[in-house]
């Protein structure tokens, strides 16, 4: 079972968006595991964004980023990296297929509501930036056995 890192970034958040991304996400079947809302500091920023350091739009990430308080979530399911990416849908909205959640949500790319962890090697090094290990919680569900096979 894989659990993965998603963001409701600052502007998902602003536009009382959190409701529809968790509904989407739960609504797939995937499980969330751990929640809490962070205005994130300049220095929790480089840390998740470590790989775009030196693009020409980091800093603009980075001063978006900690604009406001964005919402943590970790996401636990059967190929939650791959499932809850395709949910999110293309990084820039106006690529975005309606359906996704940029595709219906969004329209510039440095505003594209959600962030999702693109492997479960950076699915693990992001959970760890934004939670202690006991902050993500393992429990069941009785509606489990009505989604996975
Ligand atoms: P994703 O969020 O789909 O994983 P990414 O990791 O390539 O995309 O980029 C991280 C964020 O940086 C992305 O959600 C929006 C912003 N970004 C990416 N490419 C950009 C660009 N060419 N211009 C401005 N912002 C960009
Ligand atoms: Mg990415």
């Amino acid at each position: 079972m894989e659990t993965t890192l998603i963001l409701v970034k600052p502007d998902g958040v602003q536009r009382g968006l959190v409701g529809e991304v968790i509904g989407r996400l739960e609504g797939k079947g995937l499980k969330i595991s751990g929640l809490k809302m962070i205005h994130a500091s300049e220095e929790l920023a480089n840390k998740h964004y470590a790989e775009h350091v030196g693009k020409p739009f980091f800093d603009s990430l980075v001063s978006f980023i900690t604009s406001s308080p964005l919402i943590a979530l970790a996401v636990e399911g059967e190929n939650a990296v791959e499932v809850s990416r395709n949910l999110m849908g293309a990084t820039n909205p106006k690529d975005a297929a309606p359906g996704t959640i940029r595709g219906d949500y969004g329209l510039t790319i440095g505003m594209n509501i959600i962030h999702g962890s693109d492997s479960l090697e950076s699915a693990e090094r992001e959970l760890a930036i934004f939670f202690e290990s006991s902050e993500i919680i393992a429990y069941d569900r009785a509606i489990d056995a009505w989604i996975i096979e």
